[in-house]
């Protein structure tokens, strides 16, 4: 394979910490499967899917962006891999190790929007429990500055309607089964409380 054509590919990006750094909220084994096997498959299956195809060369976003608009059969496959492989890189930045409560100007931006901080974390909270099956709860600015919560189904992401993400939970399964079970309302209350990485947030709303 030529080099350009190597250089073409969509990478799995790095985690932005170890493995075992969010434990015991999200452990090392559920970022083990999570990252080194789903976030992984979405990135080769991606890959696959596109050689020989003008998504080839495109950069992530632009793939998510053009394939939510493609109306040919193969471009929903397509569509679901590059939004998956977005929304998990989103994600894993979505987390920090140091976790708690926002500063500065995201501190601001919630207390404007929400009131304050318990009321955004009720608000989110109900959103990603009560959203039903697979799918993602986010924190997004408007057009007006306005922050909302927004929730997505599956592979669905707001970059692909020119929505501007600040923080997005995963609330499909494989990302809290292993440590949680069933109980999506307490991992949600926990990675609400010790793992919302509040300065990533904040460089997503300048
Ligand atoms: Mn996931």
């Amino acid at each position: 394979m030529p080099l350009d054509k190597a250089k073409a590919t969509i990478a799995l990006p790095k985690l932005p910490y170890a493995e075992d750094a969010l434990a015991p909220v999200i452990s090392a084994n559920t970022i083990s499967f999570h990252y080194g096997k789903h976030h992984a498959t979405y990135v080769k299956t991606l890959n696959e899917l596109i050689a020989g195809t003008p998504y080839e060369g495109k950069s992530l976003e632009e793939i998510v962006v053009a394939s939510a608009k493609d109306k040919d059969a193969a471009a929903k496959k397509i569509f679901n891999n590059a939004a998956q492989a977005w929304n998990h890189d989103f994600y894993w930045h979505s987390m920090t190790p140091k976790g708690g409560a926002p500063a500065g100007k995201i501190k601001d931006a919630i207390a404007k929007s929400f009131g304050d901080l318990a009321a955004f974390k009720k608000q989110f909270g109900q959103a990603a429990v009560g959203q039903f099956g697979s799918g993602w709860a986010w924190l997004v600015k408007g057009k007006d500055g306005a922050l909302t919560i927004e929730t997505t189904s599956n592979a669905d992401t707001p970059i692909a309607h020119g929505g501007t993400p600040l923080l997005v939970a995963d609330v499909w399964e494989h990302a809290y089964y292993l440590d949680y079970q069933n109980r999506r309302p307490d991992h949600v209350t926990a990675w609400l409380d010790k793992l919302v990485n509040w300065s990533f947030a904040e460089k997503n709303l300048n």
